[in-house]
């Protein structure tokens, strides 16, 4: 008997208690391969070392600004398997706040726990909606030994952040065992860190596709980082999630015009307030509409 997928509400469930769940098998294998295949290949073109810093690693290689390195990354942040979730979590307006791609070596130890919306976090009175919300995808088998994250479920919920003297006195952590493929999505503010890297010669390569609400800056910048020539071969959705429209018909304007409309014209015009309004959705109020 074939097992039974989990829906978009169970997930959620798992994710208001646990603050994650995993989505098994998510990816195609042949995606999961050429993701991996290119990450691999443009580190060894680009030079890329390890950067040097707590959060970064000294063991890992890191890259940043994705979509302006490779096609291939165009389909990560709308998959048809791990985009609904996340827009059931924020709404359909939240943005694409950064793809990484994070290659722990041997050797690497692990990174400082960290919620990965604790900057939003020290100015709301915790526990509070996600601020950002991360998939983490594994190109490569996650294990225990090899860089695997560890987390410690249910922490979106508790009232302090890990870097708070004593925070983690006590606190067990749980090392993320995925294979290939899969995709974990978290909240947040769940506590996690990248786990230390102690085989002698396997690498851990994932990337962090992370969102956040469409009222909230974007951890990386895509208007300066993908070259609008660039970005004019990216999907609507695509465009959508890198910030080209409004937010409830008004965040984000330019003098009166979606971001996307000054760049790209025609195809992504929207007029602030005057587009929502015609929609019969207000702006200022109103829930984001399925269309917005
Ligand atoms: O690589 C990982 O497993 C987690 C990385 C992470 O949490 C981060 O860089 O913010």
């Amino acid at each position: 008997m074939t097992q039974a997928v989990p829906a978009i509400s169970d997930h959620l469930a798992r994710i208001d208690v646990e603050g994650y769940t995993i989505l098994e098998g998510a990816i195609e294998p042949d995606l999961v391969d050429e993701l991996r295949e290119t990450i691999r290949r443009l580190e060894r073109e680009l030079h890329v070392e390890p950067k040097g810093t707590s959060a970064e690693g000294h063991a890992t290689r890191r890259m940043y600004n994705l979509l302006a390195k490779d096609p291939a990354f165009q389909a990560m942040p709308v998959h048809p398997n791990v985009l609904p979730v996340v827009e059931r979590l924020l709404d359909r307006g939240c943005l694409l706040s950064g793809m990484t791609a994070i290659d722990i070596g041997p050797g690497e130890t692990a990174q400082p726990m960290h919620g990965d919306d604790i900057v939003m976090s020290r100015h709301l009175q915790r526990p509070h909606a996600p601020m950002m919300v991360t998939t983490m995808w594994a190109l490569d088998d996650f294990t225990a030994e090899n860089g695997g994250t560890q987390f410690v479920p249910g922490s979106h919920v508790f009232p302090r952040t890990p870097d708070e003297p004593g925070a983690l006195d006590g606190i067990e952590t749980r090392p993320l065992e995925m294979a290939a493929g899969s995709v974990m999505v978290f909240h947040g503010s769940l506590w996690h860190g990248g786990g230390s890297n102690t085989t002698s010669d396997e690498w851990r390569c994932g990337v962090n596709v992370q969102y956040c609400p469409g009222f909230v800056r974007q951890q990386q910048n895509p208007y300066l980082g993908v070259p609008p020539e660039v970005a004019a071969t990216f999907s609507d959705r695509l465009l959508e999630l890198l910030g080209y429209r409004l937010y409830k018909g008004i965040m984000g304007h330019v003098d009166g015009a979606s971001p996307g409309e000054v760049v790209f014209g025609a195809r992504m015009a929207e007029t602030a307030y005057r587009d929502s309004e015609q929609r019969g959705s207000r702006p200022m109020t109103g829930d984001l509409g399925a269309d917005a």
